[in-house]
């Protein structure tokens, strides 16, 4: 079993358990794509496969894995709620670089600076953020035009222990999941016209800023070509441009 293939069972069983799941189509190509990277014995198999799922409140629930040997295991899993509810982006980041771990989780928040929408999605989220952090280096620098996109509970850390990523990390990921879902259950349909506007145009935002500034876009070029991999960021990790084309609406 690779490092991150736990996470994922765990989050799919539990959203089983606890939402009215139903499929969310992956473009046809997309379920599973591989590649041979690398010479003679340092050869490699790059597999990346992705899951997706929706519900009566969340638009989208997306999951890209990466399994290329034990110096390439990448997990990025989002949720995307549909456009009628005020709930954060469930985001995580995990990832493994021969340089070693960096994971990134986050409830990330619409409206930032928003002291109302903190209290109701971000303190709320605090005492199992620190219950985490104190376990894990702060990762460093990230780019500041990421910043607004983080909300204060964002647990960030870069290690080289896969010790510390299959405990605290496990640990923290189902704790923030659960979390998550109780904020879904809570979550009562916007109908105010201006407040809808509102989420929409900060959804907009925070895709536009995800699929252009992917961090994985030279990752996956590099092993699949470019036609597949912005085929793959638009039409399937942050789609909701297009869905929105096609006349989605919440
Ligand atoms: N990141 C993705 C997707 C990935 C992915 C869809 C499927 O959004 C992987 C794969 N993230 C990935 C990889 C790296 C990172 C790094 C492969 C390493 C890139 C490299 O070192 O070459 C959080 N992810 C990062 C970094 C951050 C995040 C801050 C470091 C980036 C840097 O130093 O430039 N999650 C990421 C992020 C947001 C988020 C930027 C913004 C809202 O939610």
């Amino acid at each position: 079993m690779t490092l991150y293939q736990p996470f994922l069972n765990h989050a799919i069983a539990l959203l089983h358990e606890r939402l009215d799941l139903q499929p969310y189509p992956i473009p046809a190509g997309f379920e599973a794509k591989s590649a041979l990277v690398g010479k003679g014995k340092h050869q490699e198999e790059v597999l990346t496969t992705s899951t997706g799922f929706q519900s009566p409140k969340l638009r989208q629930i997306r999951a890209a894995h990466v399994q290329g040997g034990k110096s390439l295991q990448v997990l990025n899993f989002v949720i995307f709620p549909h456009l009628n509810y005020d709930l954060p982006f469930f985001g995580a980041d995990l990832v493994t670089l021969p340089g070693g771990h960096l994971i990134a989780l986050d409830m990330q928040p619409l409206f930032r600076d928003d002291p109302a929408y903190q209290a109701k999605y971000t303190q709320p989220i605090l005492p199992i953020f620190e219950t985490y952090q104190q376990h894990l280096p702060w990762g460093g620098d990230f780019p500041e035009e990421a910043r607004p996109f983080f909300s204060p509970a964002f647990l960030w850390t870069r290690t080289q222990e896969d010790e510390a990523v299959e405990t605290h990390v496990f640990a923290a990921f189902k704790d923030y999941l659960q979390a998550y879902l109780n904020f879904v259950d809570q979550a009562e349909p916007v109908t105010d016209s201006q407040s809808l506007a509102d989420i929409e145009q900060a959804q907009l935002r925070y895709l536009r800023y995800r699929a252009e500034k992917d961090p994985a876009r030279g990752m996956f070029t590099r092993f699949y070509g470019t036609e597949w991999t912005e085929e793959y960021i638009h039409g399937f990790l942050f789609d909701l441009e297009r869905k929105l084309t096609i006349g989605y609406r919440a």
